[in-house]
């Protein structure tokens, strides 16, 4: 049976052309004028755009004592709701836990999936498993991308020569690394000290986590890449400090992302000073909510290109599970949601203010991070042959976000109350209707696995480095005297 799309104007990430859109098998086979299909779906007023990435979520992840409470049902529920059609996920080994025993428990929650999802491969410790794993983690489970977290000393975090030795390994590898960029031991040491001082409320949280972490970190990462001969992804670019370091680096032509997320460009640093403990602490994510000019560093950022992805790092707890931190906010399970705004609210924030083009909106919520990941034309693009995963966007329609409303399990929602204008009238996963004007029509385990290939002439370095140090012979003539 065959489905088209009528009426609409397609956007990609380059151009905006009215035509229809003829999908089969979950496919899209033609684009054209006056297609005609087995089913019509109309388009009128409305923009056909490439189904959005969001290549940072975490689902039914075991954290901070606890898991987060949206699993790959909610999780993918939500983001179709919002236009997103695929999720990737991290699959996170507890240290000591080997890479494949890992995948083996994100493969058994992924079943339940709405949407097509993808993993990243935490490397959360290091020995010699770790590096034989790898190879099987990038050539039999077709994942190309390994997260290295800088912070949450004691836990997952990995030190510089853990990193250098991965990140050499992604290289071999034709593999990208990606960082959560903040400098673990001086959060630690700031932490405690705020602790000490009786400072326990979550606005300690954003004290013990200053933009200088960040900034250090993000640069510390850049250069070990850059000496292993990798490119690399910063996840969650959240202030100016980190986002100047992937500046420069990408000035000096280094393969370097950076991805801020739509709670870092929309919601600052004053919500943690609510008078309602509830309210900020829900609020709580790391790194945390910046002030109004680290806000606009970001947007600057992604109307240049120095910025690439907007994403969501979306690990949704409960206000319960945010109540362990009563009297200790450094046991306020870090995480806040938004798989199901990420889309209308970077229109509304982006594309209504006039900051976004809509080719723009769609570059850096779908086709770069396709691209970067190496997904790219299967998903991220209108094209013939590519998935039929699409939205068909209402500029026109409007609503305001509400936990009453939402498909996430959690009991409130970060962005209540904000009036968004630009929604989906349709999302499309793999060529099947799964939202209608907010109907959610889902299928359980629709989703797929996609399987991504490692990408070794992008994923080069570009860096002298090893050319200027490398050992090389020296011709030297004779001994200097004594004394010279
Ligand atoms: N930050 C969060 O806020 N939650 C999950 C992990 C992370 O790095
Ligand atoms: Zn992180
Ligand atoms: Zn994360
Ligand atoms: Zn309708």
């Amino acid at each position: 049976m065959t489905t088209v799309i009528k009426n609409g104007t397609v956007v990609t990430a380059d151009l905006t052309y009215k035509a229809d859109v003829l999908i089969d098998g979950g496919k899209i086979i033609e684009i054209g004028p006056d297609l005609k299909g087995d089913e019509a779906l109309d388009a009128s007023g409305c923009y056909i755009m490439p189904g959005g990435i969001d290549p940072h979520t975490h689902l039914e992840m075991p954290f901070m004592g606890t898991y987060s409470s949206d699993d790959f049902e909610s999780g993918t529920r939500a983001a179709l709701a919002g236009g997103t059609t695929m999720v990737v996920d991290f699959a996170l080994p507890s240290p000591g836990q080997g890479l494949l025993d890992a995948l083996q428990m994100w493969d058994n929650k992924s079943t339940r999936a709405n949407c097509d999802y993808s993993f990243h491969m935490a490397i959360t410790w290091w020995d010699e498993q770790v590096f034989n794993e790898m190879e099987t983690v990038v050539k039999d489970r077709g994942i190309n991308t390994f997260k290295h977290f800088m912070a949450y000393k004691g836990a997952l975090m990995v030190n510089d020569d853990e990193l250098y030795s991965s990140f050499q390994r992604c290289a071999a590898l034709g593999a990208l690394p990606l960082v959560h960029a903040e400098n673990g031991d001086v959060v630690a040491e700031l932490s405690a000290k705020l602790l000490a001082e009786g400072n326990t409320g979550p606005e300690a949280h954003a004290y013990s986590r200053p933009p200088q972490v960040e900034g250090e970190a993000t640069n510390r990462a850049i250069m070990i890449a850059d000496m292993a001969g990798v490119p690399l992804y910063v996840v969650h670019t959240s202030c100016e400090e980190s986002h100047e370091a992937i500046r420069r680096a990408r000035m000096q032509g280094k393969r370097v992302y950076g991805e801020p997320l739509i709670q870092h460009l929309t919601l600052d640093e004053s919500e943690y000073f609510n008078a309602d403990w509830d309210h900020a602490a829900r609020r709580v994510m790391s790194p945390p909510f910046r002030n109004k000019q680290h806000q606009d560093s970001l947007w600057a950022g992604l109307q240049s290109g120095s910025l690439s992805v907007v994403a969501t790092d979306h690990c949704a707890f409960s206000t319960d599970q945010k109540r362990y931190g009563v009297g200790d906010f450094t046991k306020i399970p870090n995480g806040t949601g938004g798989l199901e705004d990420r889309m209308p609210m970077l229109w509304t924030y982006g594309v209504n203010t006039g900051r976004l083009t809509m080719n723009e909106f769609v570059a850096v919520t779908s086709t770069n991070i396709a691209k970067i990941l190496n997904v790219y034309p299967q998903k991220g693009a209108v094209l013939v042959g590519a998935d039929a995963d699409l939205v068909v966007w209402d500029p026109a329609k409007e609503k305001t976000i509400s936990a009453s409303s939402q498909q996430s399990a959690i009991d409130y929602n970060v962005f209540e109350g904000k009036a968004v204008k630009g929604l989906p009238r349709f999302t499309l996963t793999r060529g099947k209707v799964a939202v209608h004007d907010g109907e959610i029509r889902c299928e359980e385990g629709h989703g797929k696995f996609v399987k991504r290939e490692p990408n070794a002439p992008v994923n080069a370095a570009l860096s002298t480095w090893k050319e200027l140090t490398a050992p090389r012979p020296i011709q030297r003539s004779g001994i200097p005297a004594s004394g010279v």
